[in-house]
């Protein structure tokens, strides 16, 4: 069977969870020095695709989510990203459009899937749908809530950004 192979990346700001959605998701995760010196991990998960597979190689940061320091290298090449924030963090918001500007500019055909996670602790919450439609307004008219915790929507999410570039 065919095998296709996708770079994508995970955006957002320092501790939304990024790294727990792509726990949840994949199997396997690279040899973490692998690719340290420019402050990534990267993991692969092979998705069933009917006629062909699809292997995503996904690019985490290594901590260090300062918007100013994250280069090109993380960015170029990417075929789509995931991009996050926090719902019980409102200063997590601005970041979506944010990221996905500075990807654009990079990559203009990019795929992009917004996440707002940890929909598990509904009592914290403190971004609503509707400060998520006013932030992502022309960027997107659909994004997922998720949780890395329980497991809700983490599939769906990397299968919408599968959807998408493969669209
Ligand atoms: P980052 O990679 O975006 O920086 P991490 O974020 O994946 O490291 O997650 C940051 C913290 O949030 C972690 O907690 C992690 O367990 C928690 N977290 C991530 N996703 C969820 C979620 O969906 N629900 C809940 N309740 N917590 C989540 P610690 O305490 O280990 O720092
Ligand atoms: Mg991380």
């Amino acid at each position: 069977m065919k095998t296709i192979q996708k770079k994508i990346c995970l955006l957002g700001d320092f501790s939304v969870g990024k790294t727990s959605l792509i726990r949840r998701f994949v199997e396997e995760r690279f040899d973490e020095k692998y690719l340290s010196t420019i402050g990534v991990h990267m993991s692969r998960k092979r998705l069933e695709r009917g006629d062909h597979l699809l292997d995503f190689f996904i690019w985490d940061l290594a901590g260090g989510e300062d918007f100013d320091v994250i280069g090109p290298n993380y960015l170029r090449g990417a075929a789509g990203a995931i991009i996050v924030c926090d719902l019980t963090r409102q200063d997590t918001l601005a970041a979506l459009s944010k990221y996905a500007n500075r990807l654009r500019e990079i990559n203009p055909k990019a795929a992009l899937v917004f996440v707002g996670n940890k929909i598990d602790l509904v009592d914290e919450r403190t971004i609503s749908d509707a400060d998520l439609v006013v932030e992502l307004d022309s960027l997107a008219n659909t994004y997922l809530l998720t949780s890395a915790k329980t497991g809700e929507n983490v599939d769906q999410t990397f299968v919408r950004l599968a959807d998408l570039i493969e669209g």
